[in-house]
């Protein structure tokens, strides 16, 4: 079921909409500069289609925007998210890998959404999705704190969270949602009280940094592929945030006590290693923000792409 191991196809979101802070929308830019398509083609061999633009979707982004629910911005975000679901849907229906560069982890009901749905056309098979964050994103909108919709793009791909008004997330169908039994997580530490009780209701399989501590990457990445299995289709999301802020700075919401780069780029290689992967989002770069250590930052991101895409040191 693999996609075709040179054919990759690369959809840049410039969206900051999920969140309050400006900046992450010129990630992919940044990303892109940097060198990251060039390394893909040269060093890494693969065919990239690409249609050379940053994607923000202003077109579609409506000038009166109230909070539904709580939600901030919400038919600006569904908008968003339904354009890159179709977008992605579309590479992957083709049999490419999909890399999407965010922006900030809203967009991964796009990404998402448009994986499940062509993989399940395509070879009639669930994907699973391996969730990299310091934040579990899977609050709703009844539980959410902050109402950023970059706190629940979980809920609304696992079904917990739903909604009627087609404007506002009711375009997400069946065939587009992920089960929570094939849902992983891996360097969680900053998770809000009802968002812990979504996960222990659910039985989610969860590795927080506590676990990594404990049982070292290596074990943990054992553990996190064994639960998910072999020869099922699995979606990467990475939220640089799961990095400490010593090796990703640049981020809307840093939190100590993360992961290191190596352990990072480990997580990236042993998924790689799988050859089951078949989509990656790199979300939550934001080089506004400390902008000393936004090179570190992009720098980062690129690494974790790289070793992603089957990079290795021997
Ligand atoms: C909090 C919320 C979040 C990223 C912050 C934070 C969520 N749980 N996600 N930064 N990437 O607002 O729902
Ligand atoms: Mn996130
Ligand atoms: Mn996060
Ligand atoms: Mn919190």
């Amino acid at each position: 079921f693999l996609p075709r191991r040179d054919d990759l196809g690369l959809v840049a979101v410039g969206f900051s909409g999920g969140q309050c802070k400006a900046g992450v929308d010129a990630a992919p830019m940044a990303l892109i500069e940097s060198g990251l398509i060039d390394q893909l083609k040269n060093d890494l061999d693969f065919d990239v289609t690409y249609d050379g633009q940053v994607h923000s979707y202003s077109e579609m982004i409506p000038a009166d925007d109230p909070d539904h629910r709580g939600m901030k911005k919400p038919r600006a975000v569904s908008a968003v998210t339904k354009a890159l679901s179709e977008q992605v849907y579309e590479h992957a229906s083709k049999g490419r890998f999909v890399l999407t560069l965010g922006g900030d982890h809203s967009i991964a009901i796009g990404s998402i959404g448009g994986t499940a749905k062509a993989i399940r056309e395509r070879l009639g098979r669930e994907i699973a999705v391996i969730w990299v964050d310091a934040h579990a994103d899977i609050n709703t909108p009844e539980t959410s704190d902050s109402g950023n919709i970059h706190g629940m793009p979980v809920a609304f791909l696992a079904g917990l969270a739903k909604e009627e008004r087609e404007d506002i997330f009711g375009w997400i169908q069946d065939d587009q949602r992920i089960s929570t039994k094939k849902l992983v997580y891996i360097g969680l530490r900053d998770i809000d009280r009802g968002e812990k009780k979504i996960l222990k209701e659910n039985g989610i399989r969860a590795f927080s940094m506590h676990d990594i501590d404990r049982h070292g990457i290596g074990r943990v990445m054992d553990m996190a592929l064994g639960w998910i299995g072999t020869d099922t289709p699995i979606h990467l999301s990475f939220d640089i945030d799961a990095l400490d802020p010593q090796w990703a700075p640049s981020t809307g919401t840093a939190v100590r006590g993360g992961l290191t780069l190596r352990e990072g780029d480990f997580i990236a290689e042993c998924v790689a290693e799988t050859g089951s992967l078949v989509a990656l989002d790199l979300v939550e770069v934001n080089p506004a923000l400390d902008e000393e250590g936004a090179y570190e930052t992009i720098r980062a991101g690129c690494s974790i792409i790289r070793c992603a895409l089957g990079d290795t040191l021997l």
